[in-house]
């Protein structure tokens, strides 16, 4: 699973370029994604959740609501290689963390606090990707 979740977080993450003039989220604020799964990454820039919405809207994975859209989550995440073993509980998780900060009306701000709940769950299922597997296949992807 956490294999599938490193393969996931990079190819989400091929959005960010694009998002990055939308959100102002320089790269002083975040050099590349995966940075995302770092101990000690910071959930303080409102521009974050701002890009992560982008780059939702990026692969489609939103309603008109702006919360996830399940069904093409779902979809987005079996593309990867046995994304069929993560998909449902990815889903889970995110649906969890949006109940949790419903009332936040700054979609920016929202989603960011989304960002945060889901690494948290995540570490705490055992499904966070370490950053020497995400730091090894980045560094290859480019070569
Ligand atoms: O209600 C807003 C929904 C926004 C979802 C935010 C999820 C945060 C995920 C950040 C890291 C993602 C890595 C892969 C995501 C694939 C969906």
């Amino acid at each position: 699973k956490v294999e599938v979740m490193k393969d996931v977080t990079l190819g989400f993450g091929e959005a960010l370029q694009h998002c990055r003039e939308q959100s102002q989220l320089t790269e002083e604020k975040m050099e590349e994604f995966f940075h995302f799964w770092r101990d000690d990454f910071k959930f303080e820039h409102r521009e974050l959740g701002c890009a992560i919405w982008c780059m939702s809207r990026h692969f489609d994975l939103l309603t008109d609501s702006h919360r996830m859209h399940h069904e093409n989550t779902d979809k987005f995440i079996k593309t990867f290689p046995n994304g069929d073993v993560l998909s449902k509980q990815m889903v889970t998780i995110i649906h969890a963390c949006e109940q949790k900060y419903e009332e936040e009306t700054d979609h920016c701000w929202r989603i960011l606090h989304v960002a945060e709940c889901f690494k948290k769950t995540c570490t705490d299922q055992g499904i966070a990707p370490t950053m020497e597997m995400l730091m090894a296949e980045f560094i290859m992807e480019s070569e």
